[in-house]
């Protein structure tokens, strides 16, 4: 019997063979009511998306997620615990006292947290905001170099268990940090892609820094690849549920970006997020994409893995709604924010437990 919550999209959604992975997870899944949102579907139309399988818990999770999925953003935040302030390559768009732009917008940078100070501002966000259903590390630098990035998760998974824990990396320690990464807890991830052929990405990365030695050119480009690409091949297979950002950069990998969604599409990668180049560092003279431009490469992503359109660029100790990062905002507005949305919060838990009691009649 089709529970009474299913509108007719989500079985049609669930009935389209190139989401096999949500179609099995239709018959698992505790249905949910509109009200709370299922995730929106991998909207690829390409066959071949081996994405894992969602059971109940990553639908959850996905539901939740203001950067996964389209719906949350309105009504569930993140947060950001600057507490990983080193990294291992130098992208030619990074200037480094700014927070990592592979997933941020530049600012003065973060202040860095140690892991037990991430703990303290955890436990009082997420007192005063209820909405912030995910906990992320984003820099200032690398998160996979910095080893108080996996203190803080265990941290904050012993006090939160069921909060989601995210993480953005430029992927070059990936393969073996995810071992780390799981123990850990990490459900959701975001590796940025900007090219896939060594010739583009040595225009994009100066250098790396990969077992203490310098690489540079086209051999740092085949490392920084290669370990990207095992390494989200791995983190599917384990059932993360993995986002890639690429930084779209005219004259560099404009015309490549294509390519890479449809390695994407093959790697199983559940969402991809085109981000405009931000100029500056040795980048600074090159112009930004037009907004049509970013459309136009994102529709033609579209066809081999989801596309991401509502990214904030977040700083790296963001915290709330995407559209509403409470750490720039005054205590004032900090505080009218936290009542409309408990009311809403409110308002929501009302209609779920109404719902809940007529499903039980
Ligand atoms: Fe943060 Fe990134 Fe996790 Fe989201 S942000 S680590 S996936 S919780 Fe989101 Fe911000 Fe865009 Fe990033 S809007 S910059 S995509
Ligand atoms: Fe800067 Fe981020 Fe690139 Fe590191 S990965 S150099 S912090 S943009």
């Amino acid at each position: 019997m089709i529970p009474k919550c299913i509108s007719r999209v989500c079985i049609i959604n669930a009935l389209d063979t190139k989401n096999s992975h949500l179609l099995r997870s239709y018959f698992t899944i505790k249905f949910r009511t509109e009200e709370n949102n299922l995730p929106e579907k991998n909207q690829s139309i390409d066959e071949t998306n081996k994405g894992p399988i969602l059971g109940e818990e990553l639908l959850r999770k996905i539901s939740e997620h203001p950067c996964y999925d389209k719906n949350a953003q309105h009504k569930y935040g993140r947060i950001h615990l600057a507490v990983a302030p080193k990294c291992n390559i130098q992208c030619n768009f990074c200037v480094r006292e700014f927070d990592c732009v592979n997933e941020s917008r530049p600012g003065v940078t973060s202040k860095v947290l140690t892991p037990e100070e991430a703990l303290e501002k955890t436990k009082q966000i997420l007192a005063e905001y209820p909405f912030i259903k995910v906990v992320a590390i984003a820099g200032p630098g690398d998160p996979l170099a910095n080893d108080e990035t996996f203190e803080t998760f265990d941290l904050i998974r012993k006090e939160f268990p069921e909060i989601t824990l995210c993480m953005s990396t430029n992927g070059l320690m990936l393969p073996e940090k995810l071992q780390d990464m799981l123990r850990v807890g990490v459900s959701t991830l975001t590796v940025t892609v900007n090219a896939i052929d060594p010739e583009i990405q040595a225009k994009i990365v100066n250098h790396i820094v990969y077992h203490g030695k310098v690489y540079r050119g086209v051999e740092a480009a085949e490392i920084l690849i290669k370990n990207q690409l095992q390494g989200i091949k791995a983190a599917v297979d384990a059932g993360i549920v993995v986002k890639v950002n690429t930084v779209l950069t005219p004259t560099i990998n404009d015309k490549h970006v294509v390519e890479i969604a449809k390695k994407l599409n093959e790697l199983g990668v559940y969402i991809m997020n085109v981000m405009p180049l931000i100029n500056q560092g040795a980048f600074a003279d090159l112009e930004p994409p037009t907004a049509e431009e970013r459309k136009d490469v994102q529709a033609a992503c579209e066809p081999y893995v989801m596309q991401m359109r509502h990214c904030r660029q977040c700083r790296a100790d963001a915290y709330g709604l995407l559209a509403q990062d409470m750490s720039q905002m005054s205590e004032e507005r900090r505080n009218i924010i936290k009542i409309q949305t408990k009311e809403e919060m409110e308002k929501a838990r009302e209609i779920l437990t109404e719902n809940d009691k007529e499903e039980k009649a």
